[in-house]
Protein backbone atom coordinates (compact mmCIF):
# COMPACT_ATOMS: atom_id res chain seq x y z
CA UNK A 1 0.00 0.00 0.00
CA UNK A 2 1.22 3.44 -1.11
CA UNK A 3 1.44 5.98 1.94
CA UNK A 4 1.09 9.41 0.54
CA UNK A 5 3.34 12.02 2.32
CA UNK A 6 1.19 15.04 3.89
CA UNK A 7 2.48 17.47 1.41
CA UNK A 8 1.16 14.61 -1.27
CA UNK A 9 -2.43 14.44 0.19
CA UNK A 10 -4.99 17.30 -0.65
CA UNK A 11 -7.55 18.28 0.95
CA UNK A 12 -11.02 17.41 -1.31
CA UNK A 13 -14.58 18.25 -1.39
CA UNK A 14 -16.90 15.66 -3.40
CA UNK A 15 -21.10 16.48 -3.17
CA UNK A 16 -22.90 13.41 -4.30
CA UNK A 17 -26.72 12.86 -4.27
CA UNK A 18 -27.53 10.76 -1.23
CA UNK A 19 -31.41 10.40 -1.67
CA UNK A 20 -34.29 11.99 -2.17
CA UNK A 21 -36.84 12.58 0.16
CA UNK A 22 -40.72 11.25 0.06
CA UNK A 23 -41.42 14.85 -1.66
CA UNK A 24 -38.72 14.37 -4.08
CA UNK A 25 -36.23 17.50 -2.20
CA UNK A 26 -32.56 15.79 -3.36
CA UNK A 27 -30.37 15.32 -0.27
CA UNK A 28 -26.99 15.53 -0.92
CA UNK A 29 -23.77 13.92 0.44
CA UNK A 30 -20.63 16.45 1.00
CA UNK A 31 -17.56 14.33 1.50
CA UNK A 32 -14.27 16.59 2.85
CA UNK A 33 -10.62 15.59 3.69
CA UNK A 34 -7.55 17.42 5.48
CA UNK A 35 -4.34 17.39 5.22
CA UNK A 36 -3.13 14.09 6.61
CA UNK A 37 -5.78 12.39 5.06
CA UNK A 38 -8.93 12.19 7.51
CA UNK A 39 -12.53 12.37 5.96
CA UNK A 40 -15.86 13.47 6.83
CA UNK A 41 -19.26 13.04 5.15
CA UNK A 42 -22.33 15.29 5.87
CA UNK A 43 -25.64 14.45 4.67
CA UNK A 44 -28.15 17.50 4.00
CA UNK A 45 -31.11 15.80 5.92
CA UNK A 46 -30.33 16.75 9.51
CA UNK A 47 -26.92 18.12 8.79
CA UNK A 48 -26.03 14.49 9.62
CA UNK A 49 -22.09 12.80 9.55
CA UNK A 50 -22.18 9.62 8.00
CA UNK A 51 -18.45 9.19 8.06
CA UNK A 52 -15.35 9.84 9.90
CA UNK A 53 -12.72 8.29 8.66
CA UNK A 54 -9.24 8.60 10.56
CA UNK A 55 -5.70 8.28 9.73
CA UNK A 56 -4.46 5.52 12.14
CA UNK A 57 0.37 5.75 12.38
CA UNK A 58 0.40 2.33 10.65
CA UNK A 59 -1.25 3.98 7.85
CA UNK A 60 -4.76 2.52 8.43
CA UNK A 61 -7.59 4.36 8.28
CA UNK A 62 -11.07 3.81 10.59
CA UNK A 63 -14.30 4.96 10.40
CA UNK A 64 -15.20 6.08 14.00
CA UNK A 65 -19.02 6.59 14.24
CA UNK A 66 -22.25 4.55 13.56
CA UNK A 67 -24.32 5.29 10.19
CA UNK A 68 -26.16 3.87 7.31
CA UNK A 69 -26.15 3.68 3.79
CA UNK A 70 -28.93 5.00 2.84
CA UNK A 71 -31.42 7.87 2.81
CA UNK A 72 -34.25 5.80 3.71
CA UNK A 73 -32.58 4.07 6.56
CA UNK A 74 -31.95 7.71 8.21
CA UNK A 75 -35.71 8.28 7.61
CA UNK A 76 -36.64 4.76 8.65
CA UNK A 77 -34.42 5.04 11.69
CA UNK A 78 -37.05 7.54 13.48
CA UNK A 79 -39.89 5.48 13.35
CA UNK A 80 -38.12 2.79 15.53
CA UNK A 81 -39.71 2.84 19.25
CA UNK A 82 -36.42 4.49 20.42
CA UNK A 83 -35.01 6.49 17.81
CA UNK A 84 -31.28 6.34 17.94
CA UNK A 85 -30.64 9.87 16.08
CA UNK A 86 -27.92 8.76 14.49
CA UNK A 87 -25.33 11.28 13.47
CA UNK A 88 -27.71 13.93 13.44
CA UNK A 89 -27.74 17.73 14.33
CA UNK A 90 -30.21 17.90 17.39
CA UNK A 91 -32.21 20.81 18.19
CA UNK A 92 -34.13 22.67 18.82
CA UNK A 93 -33.71 21.94 22.30
CA UNK A 94 -31.66 19.12 22.93
CA UNK A 95 -32.75 16.60 25.60
CA UNK A 96 -35.89 16.50 27.30
CA UNK A 97 -38.11 19.15 28.70
CA UNK A 98 -40.44 17.90 31.39
CA UNK A 99 -44.23 17.40 30.51
CA UNK A 100 -43.38 19.41 26.89
CA UNK A 101 -44.13 22.17 28.82
CA UNK A 102 -41.70 25.48 29.88
CA UNK A 103 -42.79 28.89 30.85
CA UNK A 104 -41.28 32.06 28.74
CA UNK A 105 -41.92 35.79 29.31
CA UNK A 106 -45.11 34.07 31.76
CA UNK A 107 -46.37 32.90 28.57
CA UNK A 108 -47.08 28.84 28.83
CA UNK A 109 -45.33 27.18 26.03
CA UNK A 110 -46.67 23.85 25.09
CA UNK A 111 -44.29 21.56 22.81
CA UNK A 112 -45.39 18.69 21.23
CA UNK A 113 -44.72 15.15 23.00
CA UNK A 114 -42.63 12.10 21.77
CA UNK A 115 -41.19 10.86 24.38
CA UNK A 116 -44.53 9.67 26.92
CA UNK A 117 -45.49 12.78 27.95
CA UNK A 118 -42.09 14.93 27.18
CA UNK A 119 -40.61 16.46 24.65
CA UNK A 120 -36.98 15.21 23.57
CA UNK A 121 -34.47 16.33 21.34
CA UNK A 122 -36.46 19.42 19.25
CA UNK A 123 -39.75 17.46 19.35
CA UNK A 124 -41.78 15.39 16.73
CA UNK A 125 -40.00 16.09 13.95
CA UNK A 126 -37.22 18.09 15.43
CA UNK A 127 -33.96 19.51 13.92
CA UNK A 128 -32.32 16.09 12.97
CA UNK A 129 -34.86 15.12 10.54
CA UNK A 130 -35.10 18.55 8.37
CA UNK A 131 -33.37 19.49 5.19
CA UNK A 132 -30.51 21.43 6.04
CA UNK A 133 -29.00 24.20 3.09
CA UNK A 134 -24.91 24.20 2.44
CA UNK A 135 -23.95 27.90 2.64
CA UNK A 136 -20.16 27.38 2.36
CA UNK A 137 -17.91 24.69 1.49
CA UNK A 138 -13.68 24.98 1.52
CA UNK A 139 -10.79 23.06 1.14
CA UNK A 140 -7.43 23.92 0.65
CA UNK A 141 -5.90 25.54 3.89
CA UNK A 142 -9.02 25.00 6.16
CA UNK A 143 -11.85 22.07 4.92
CA UNK A 144 -14.92 23.50 6.11
CA UNK A 145 -18.84 22.83 5.43
CA UNK A 146 -21.26 25.25 6.78
CA UNK A 147 -25.20 24.38 6.68
CA UNK A 148 -28.20 26.24 7.77
CA UNK A 149 -31.94 25.80 8.90
CA UNK A 150 -34.41 28.69 9.31
CA UNK A 151 -36.54 27.16 11.95
CA UNK A 152 -40.24 28.69 11.74
CA UNK A 153 -41.91 30.43 14.49
CA UNK A 154 -44.04 27.92 15.93
CA UNK A 155 -42.13 24.56 14.14
CA UNK A 156 -42.95 22.25 17.34
CA UNK A 157 -44.83 24.97 18.97
CA UNK A 158 -41.13 27.35 19.90
CA UNK A 159 -41.53 30.79 19.68
CA UNK A 160 -39.67 32.73 17.92
CA UNK A 161 -38.12 32.17 13.91
CA UNK A 162 -34.82 30.65 14.35
CA UNK A 163 -32.10 31.09 12.10
CA UNK A 164 -28.80 28.15 12.32
CA UNK A 165 -25.67 28.22 11.23
CA UNK A 166 -23.82 24.96 12.02
CA UNK A 167 -19.83 24.88 10.40
CA UNK A 168 -18.18 21.25 10.60
CA UNK A 169 -14.33 21.84 10.20
CA UNK A 170 -11.10 19.43 10.00
CA UNK A 171 -8.25 21.18 11.11
CA UNK A 172 -4.73 20.22 10.48
CA UNK A 173 -4.02 18.64 13.90
CA UNK A 174 -7.21 15.83 13.04
CA UNK A 175 -9.96 17.75 15.00
CA UNK A 176 -13.51 17.60 13.93
CA UNK A 177 -14.67 21.41 15.19
CA UNK A 178 -18.36 21.92 15.51
CA UNK A 179 -19.14 25.86 15.77
CA UNK A 180 -22.82 26.34 15.93
CA UNK A 181 -24.85 29.77 15.65
CA UNK A 182 -28.31 30.95 16.11
CA UNK A 183 -30.75 34.27 16.54
CA UNK A 184 -34.24 34.07 16.74
CA UNK A 185 -37.54 37.19 16.19
CA UNK A 186 -38.57 36.63 19.38
CA UNK A 187 -37.59 35.37 23.07
CA UNK A 188 -37.33 31.46 22.45
CA UNK A 189 -35.09 28.68 24.04
CA UNK A 190 -32.44 27.10 22.45
CA UNK A 191 -29.99 23.69 23.60
CA UNK A 192 -28.32 22.32 20.22
CA UNK A 193 -25.90 19.08 20.17
CA UNK A 194 -24.21 16.64 17.60
CA UNK A 195 -25.36 13.02 17.94
CA UNK A 196 -22.29 10.94 16.51
CA UNK A 197 -22.48 7.68 18.08
CA UNK A 198 -18.39 7.17 18.24
CA UNK A 199 -16.64 3.33 18.50
CA UNK A 200 -12.62 4.05 17.98
CA UNK A 201 -12.61 0.75 16.64
CA UNK A 202 -14.67 0.92 14.10
CA UNK A 203 -18.42 0.76 13.31
CA UNK A 204 -18.60 -2.61 13.42
CA UNK A 205 -17.17 -3.91 16.93
CA UNK A 206 -18.39 -2.69 19.95
CA UNK A 207 -16.79 -0.30 22.75
CA UNK A 208 -16.73 -2.30 26.33
CA UNK A 209 -12.90 -2.69 25.67
CA UNK A 210 -12.85 1.40 25.37
CA UNK A 211 -11.45 3.99 27.96
CA UNK A 212 -13.56 6.49 28.65
CA UNK A 213 -12.96 9.83 31.18
CA UNK A 214 -15.50 12.35 32.13
CA UNK A 215 -13.43 15.18 33.52
CA UNK A 216 -15.77 15.86 36.39
CA UNK A 217 -17.06 14.65 39.82
CA UNK A 218 -21.18 16.25 39.34
CA UNK A 219 -23.47 15.04 36.89
CA UNK A 220 -27.31 15.86 37.03
CA UNK A 221 -29.77 13.90 39.34
CA UNK A 222 -32.46 12.77 37.03
CA UNK A 223 -36.22 11.02 37.44
CA UNK A 224 -37.33 7.18 36.04
CA UNK A 225 -38.32 9.21 33.16
CA UNK A 226 -34.83 10.48 32.79
CA UNK A 227 -35.78 13.88 33.36
CA UNK A 228 -33.45 16.22 35.62
CA UNK A 229 -34.42 16.59 39.10
CA UNK A 230 -32.99 20.41 39.47
CA UNK A 231 -30.25 18.51 42.16
CA UNK A 232 -26.60 18.07 41.49
CA UNK A 233 -24.99 14.66 42.75
CA UNK A 234 -21.51 13.95 43.86
CA UNK A 235 -20.49 10.98 41.77
CA UNK A 236 -16.55 10.50 43.29
CA UNK A 237 -16.25 6.78 43.73
CA UNK A 238 -19.74 5.83 42.36
CA UNK A 239 -20.01 3.69 39.25
CA UNK A 240 -20.29 6.85 37.57
CA UNK A 241 -16.93 8.31 38.24
CA UNK A 242 -14.77 8.12 35.28
CA UNK A 243 -12.76 11.32 36.49
CA UNK A 244 -9.90 8.19 36.44
CA UNK A 245 -10.00 6.18 32.62
CA UNK A 246 -12.38 3.36 33.03
CA UNK A 247 -13.71 0.79 30.76
CA UNK A 248 -17.02 1.95 29.01
CA UNK A 249 -19.86 1.09 30.48
CA UNK A 250 -22.79 -1.19 29.02
CA UNK A 251 -25.39 1.64 30.07
CA UNK A 252 -25.46 5.06 30.09
CA UNK A 253 -27.80 7.99 29.63
CA UNK A 254 -26.57 10.80 32.13
CA UNK A 255 -25.40 14.73 32.20
CA UNK A 256 -22.03 15.35 33.37
CA UNK A 257 -21.48 19.11 34.56
CA UNK A 258 -18.76 19.88 33.31
CA UNK A 259 -17.28 23.35 36.12
CA UNK A 260 -13.96 22.44 35.05
CA UNK A 261 -13.24 25.61 33.19
CA UNK A 262 -10.67 25.47 30.14
CA UNK A 263 -10.09 21.90 31.02
CA UNK A 264 -11.36 18.60 28.51
CA UNK A 265 -14.78 17.72 29.16
CA UNK A 266 -14.37 13.58 28.25
CA UNK A 267 -12.00 11.20 26.63
CA UNK A 268 -12.59 7.70 24.69
CA UNK A 269 -9.18 5.86 24.26
CA UNK A 270 -9.22 2.17 22.54
CA UNK A 271 -5.86 0.58 23.32
CA UNK A 272 -6.25 -2.08 20.24
CA UNK A 273 -5.31 1.02 17.53
CA UNK A 274 -3.90 3.30 19.79
CA UNK A 275 -6.45 5.51 18.87
CA UNK A 276 -7.49 8.91 21.30
CA UNK A 277 -10.86 10.94 20.85
CA UNK A 278 -10.88 14.21 23.69
CA UNK A 279 -13.93 16.38 23.57
CA UNK A 280 -13.46 20.02 24.24
CA UNK A 281 -16.94 22.17 24.57
CA UNK A 282 -17.89 26.05 25.55
CA UNK A 283 -21.52 24.10 26.79
CA UNK A 284 -21.92 23.22 30.42
CA UNK A 285 -22.71 19.58 30.11
CA UNK A 286 -22.02 16.59 28.29
CA UNK A 287 -24.89 14.19 27.72
CA UNK A 288 -23.22 10.53 27.73
CA UNK A 289 -25.00 8.01 26.28
CA UNK A 290 -24.63 3.94 25.32
CA UNK A 291 -27.47 2.66 24.81
CA UNK A 292 -28.74 3.49 21.15
CA UNK A 293 -30.39 0.64 18.80
CA UNK A 294 -31.71 -0.04 15.84
CA UNK A 295 -33.35 -3.38 16.86
CA UNK A 296 -32.27 -5.27 14.32
CA UNK A 297 -34.40 -3.70 11.89
CA UNK A 298 -32.24 -1.03 10.23
CA UNK A 299 -28.28 -2.48 9.11
CA UNK A 300 -25.98 -0.23 9.93
CA UNK A 301 -23.05 0.77 7.17
CA UNK A 302 -21.14 -2.31 5.40
CA UNK A 303 -24.30 -3.91 6.32
CA UNK A 304 -23.45 -3.76 9.74
CA UNK A 305 -26.30 -5.34 13.27
CA UNK A 306 -25.91 -2.13 15.69
CA UNK A 307 -26.76 -3.07 18.69
CA UNK A 308 -26.63 -1.50 21.90
CA UNK A 309 -23.44 -1.48 22.29
CA UNK A 310 -21.71 -0.18 19.08
CA UNK A 311 -21.16 3.09 19.94
CA UNK A 312 -20.75 5.60 22.53
CA UNK A 313 -22.60 9.64 22.21
CA UNK A 314 -20.86 12.42 23.94
CA UNK A 315 -23.98 15.21 23.52
CA UNK A 316 -22.52 18.47 24.37
CA UNK A 317 -25.03 20.76 25.26
CA UNK A 318 -26.86 22.91 27.79
CA UNK A 319 -28.52 20.77 30.62
CA UNK A 320 -31.58 18.72 29.61
CA UNK A 321 -34.97 20.82 30.90
CA UNK A 322 -32.94 24.02 31.73
CA UNK A 323 -36.53 26.02 30.60
CA UNK A 324 -38.02 24.40 34.00
CA UNK A 325 -34.91 24.72 36.23
CA UNK A 326 -34.08 28.34 37.64
CA UNK A 327 -30.40 27.12 38.81
CA UNK A 328 -29.57 25.73 35.50
CA UNK A 329 -27.49 27.68 32.80
CA UNK A 330 -30.57 29.86 31.09
CA UNK A 331 -31.50 28.37 27.91
CA UNK A 332 -33.39 31.32 26.96
CA UNK A 333 -32.16 33.12 23.53
CA UNK A 334 -33.28 36.60 23.77
CA UNK A 335 -34.43 38.52 20.27
CA UNK A 336 -31.16 39.99 18.92
CA UNK A 337 -28.95 38.18 20.75
CA UNK A 338 -26.89 35.01 19.19
CA UNK A 339 -26.34 31.59 20.71
CA UNK A 340 -23.19 30.43 20.32
CA UNK A 341 -21.86 26.41 20.84
CA UNK A 342 -18.52 25.05 19.92
CA UNK A 343 -17.49 21.42 20.14
CA UNK A 344 -14.11 20.09 19.55
CA UNK A 345 -14.27 15.72 18.86
CA UNK A 346 -9.89 15.94 19.04
CA UNK A 347 -8.23 13.03 17.84
CA UNK A 348 -4.81 11.27 18.13
CA UNK A 349 -2.91 8.44 16.75
CA UNK A 350 -0.37 7.08 19.42
C1 LIG B 1 -30.27 10.92 24.18
O1 LIG B 1 -30.88 10.89 26.52
C2 LIG B 1 -31.30 10.56 25.24
C3 LIG B 1 -31.64 9.11 25.14
O2 LIG B 1 -32.57 8.76 26.13
C4 LIG B 1 -32.19 8.88 23.74
O3 LIG B 1 -32.70 7.60 23.60
C5 LIG B 1 -31.08 9.15 22.76
O4 LIG B 1 -30.66 10.49 22.87
C6 LIG B 1 -31.50 8.89 21.34
O5 LIG B 1 -29.04 10.41 24.52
Amino acid sequence: MEIKRNSQIKTTSTKDLFGLMPDGTAIYAYELSNKNGMKLKVITYGATITKLEMPLKNGEMVDVVLGFDSLESYIQSFNLPSPPYMGATVGRYAGRIYKSTFSLNRKKIILNKNDNDNSLHGGAIGFSQKVWTVKDIHSGKKSSITLTYSSPAGEENYPGKLEVELTYTLSKENELIIEYSAKTTEDTVVNLTHHSYFNLDGHLSNVLDQELIVNTHRMLETSVENIPTGRFLEIENTDFDFFAPKKCPSKIDNTFVLDRKDEFAASLFNKKNNLKMTVYTNQPGVHIYVGGNCFNAIKGKANADYHPLSGICFETQNYPDAPNNQNFPSAVLKKGAEYTHNTIYKFQSF
